[in-house]
């Protein structure tokens, strides 16, 4: 291998790794998507369902989507195929579905190429007077509660902090006060 050929090889190389670097730069900020929004939302708490609804940051490809509703057994509830407009994916679900936990699970190919995946958990509640005939601690009639229980028991508990350490320090600011 002459010298020419070695600087020749080395040029190539690091031309590729330029091109590469910058293909690499410019692909996932113009091309990548990802779920901006869906119906249900992300832990909703929807009466009935139809139809599940998905809006992707960018359009995706008619082939290579699977939306699937799965319940809490991950027995698939979506019937038909997924509809695409775009940015939106539309997949219909059969009609009367059982109040209880489920989950958007989806499969969509971005207009790249590139691949997307994730799930969006919500529940069905059913209607009042159906919930309300439910034995209590049924998985729609509980399900959020206990979160927010919890938040609302933070707040008690950094309250409670905040307001000791107040009085704490209005206590040493008095003591330091006193002899002067
Ligand atoms: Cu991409």
């Amino acid at each position: 291998m002459t010298l020419s050929n070695r600087l020749t090889a080395r040029v190539g190389l690091i031309a590729a790794i330029i091109v590469g670097c910058g293909m690499f730069l410019v692909a996932p900020a113009s091309a990548h998507t990802s779920l901006l929004s869906s119906d249900p939302a992300e832990n909703a708490q929807v009466v009935s369902l139809s139809q599940v609804t998905l809006r992707f940051s960018e359009s995706v490809q008619r082939i290579g989507i699977t939306v699937r509703v799965l319940d809490s057994a991950g027995t698939a509830h979506q019937t038909g195929a997924p509809q695409v407009a775009g940015f939106m994916v539309t997949q219909g679900v059969t009609a009367g579905l059982t109040p209880g936990a489920y989950r958007t699970v989806y499969r969509v190919v971005a207009s790249d190429g590139h691949v997307a995946t994730g799930e969006v958990p919500f529940t069905i509640t059913g209607a009042i007077d159906e919930a309300a005939a439910q034995a209590p601690g049924t998985p729609a009639a509980t399900a959020g509660q206990p979160s927010k229980n919890g938040s609302s028991r933070w707040v008690m508990v950094f309250s409670g902090l905040f307001i000791g350490i107040g009085i704490g320090g209005a206590m040493v600011f008095m003591r330091n006060r006193r002899p002067q």
